[in-house]
């Protein structure tokens, strides 16, 4: 037991450290990053189908997208305007710092300036692995269930953003809103928080906002 201990330990230790050398990497070349995470299903790739036209005028951006197979979700990005790169993890349940290196040697980050890292559909294995990315930001989804925050408090708990997708479900599903954000707020007082729906466009603003402030103030730090 004591020895399975060690060994995670030491595996954690190796992934953060090549998080930091990923995080140079980003810094040198002035791209802000995001790990997206959620559960399968929640949102993630139709979250950045619907960012990439909104951020046009502005920012060019790469996707790197993490699945155990296909490169479905790279596809979509592609087809949307973005630089993406598809990583198959070959059953892991996560992205670490090693995978995202290997994804960012197959980009060119000279012509981007904005970074999304839509990590493997999973609410507990990608929490723990830094990839060296800037934010992290969760979607969590309505039709998951409005406990989601009690049982996955370790996701929760680690995120810089919270969206909550698929608010036009709200009529047709249990989901209790006010015991949600609660819970939510017990793991991660004022976490800030964007409900929106990628179907109808409602909310995404308020999202596109809060991204558009934190590159500039990326930059603004950079500089
Ligand atoms: N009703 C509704 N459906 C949505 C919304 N956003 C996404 N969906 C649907 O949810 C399903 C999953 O969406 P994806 O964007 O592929 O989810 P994902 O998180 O990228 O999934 P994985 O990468 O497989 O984990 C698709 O059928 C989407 O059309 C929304 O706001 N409302
Ligand atoms: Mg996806």
């Amino acid at each position: 037991m004591k020895t399975r201990v060690e060994v995670v330990e030491k595996i954690l230790s190796a992934n953060d450290q090549l998080a930091l050398e990923n995080r140079k990497v980003f810094d040198d070349s002035g791209v802000y990053t995001l790990n997206m995470m959620a559960s399968p299903g929640a949102g993630k790739t139709s979250l950045i189908e619907a960012t990439i036209p909104k951020l046009a005028e502005r920012y060019q951006l790469g996707v790197i997208d993490g699945d155990v197979a296909t490169s479905i979700d790279a596809d979509r990005a592609a087809a949307a305007g973005a630089q993406a790169v598809q990583v198959n993890t070959g059953g892991e349940c996560h992205l670490d710092a090693v995978m995202l290196k290997g994804a960012l040697a197959q980009m060119d980050l000279g012509s981007i300036q904005l970074l999304i890292v839509e990590n493997v559909g999973n609410l507990i294995c990608p929490a723990s692995f830094q990839l060296g990315t800037h934010k992290s930001v969760l979607i969590a989804s309505v039709p998951e269930g409005d406990d989601k925050p009690y049982k996955y408090p370790g996701m929760y708990r680690g995120v810089d953003a919270l969206v909550i997708n698929k608010t036009d479900l709200l009529p047709y599903v249990e989901f209790n809103m006010d015991y949600f954000r609660q819970g939510v707020e017990a793991l991660n007082p004022g976490l800030v928080t964007f409900p929106l729906s990628c179907r109808t466009g409602e909310g995404i603003e308020g999202w596109i906002d809060w991204l558009i402030e934190a590159v500039e103030a990326h930059k603004t730090r950079e500089a």
